[in-house]
């Protein structure tokens, strides 16, 4: 039987993301939890033979090691059949995800150099507020992003949609985003999201 062993940090959008597909999967799977920077001997091990920084999540079947969320969370969509214009597309949505969108986050979260200013947050909030009605324009389309049914795109965003939504108590303004909002709760408001994949384990 194979075997699937996660590891994970709960609240981490990437790992999220990860837990969200193998539900779907409807894998079985042990969970060990990395309380980030102190990493388990496995981790600290694996990262320093594979010269690599450790990062959650990483997924272990059997003795094959799978990191990076996006990629991991392919392989385990691997019976689906895409077309190369598809994976394209699927990738410009990941890049948009991790290289634009969630610098921006972050931005709007912690601050430049995690020093949180009022004043300046009025622009990060600005800035972010522009990109997501990126996101807004397309989903007034359609109800998902590439296809009609959740796919490893919207699994890619959606856990960064909730951090939003999760930041100093909700204060994010979502009122001019509509379709974003219900979009993202077609996930985040179930209850095998709420229940199965954002279990507390310890
Ligand atoms: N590109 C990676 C990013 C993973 C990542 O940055 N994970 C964060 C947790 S949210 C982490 O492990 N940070 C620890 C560190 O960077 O030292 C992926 O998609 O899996």
């Amino acid at each position: 039987m194979t075997y699937y062993i996660l590891h994970n940090y709960r609240r981490c959008p990437f790992c999220i993301r990860v837990r969200i597909m193998l539900y779907l999967k409807g894998v079985e799977y042990e969970v060990v939890e990395e309380p980030l920077r102190v990493w388990t001997d496995w981790m600290r091990e694996w990262s320093k033979d594979n010269n690599e920084r450790p990062r959650v999540p990483v997924l272990r079947i059997d003795d094959v090691v799978y990191t990076e969320s996006n990629e991991i969370n392919l392989m385990l969509d691997e019976d689906k059949e895409y077309t190369p214009e598809d994976i394209t597309e699927m990738r410009k949505w990941f890049s948009w995800c991790d290289d634009v969108l969630k610098p921006q986050i972050d931005l709007y979260k912690y601050g430049a150099n995690l020093q949180f200013d009022t004043e300046e947050n009025k622009g990060h909030e600005k800035k972010l507020r522009e990109m997501l009605q990126k996101l807004e324009d397309t989903l007034k389309e359609k109800t998902y992003l590439m296809e009609e049914r959740l796919t490893v795109v919207d699994i890619a965003i959606i856990p960064f949609v909730r951090q939003i939504m999760r930041t100093r108590n909700g204060v994010f303004d979502f009122t001019s985003f509509p379709h974003i909002v219900s979009w993202a709760n077609t996930v985040l408001e179930t209850d095998w999201f709420q229940n199965e994949v954002m279990k507390k384990r310890q």
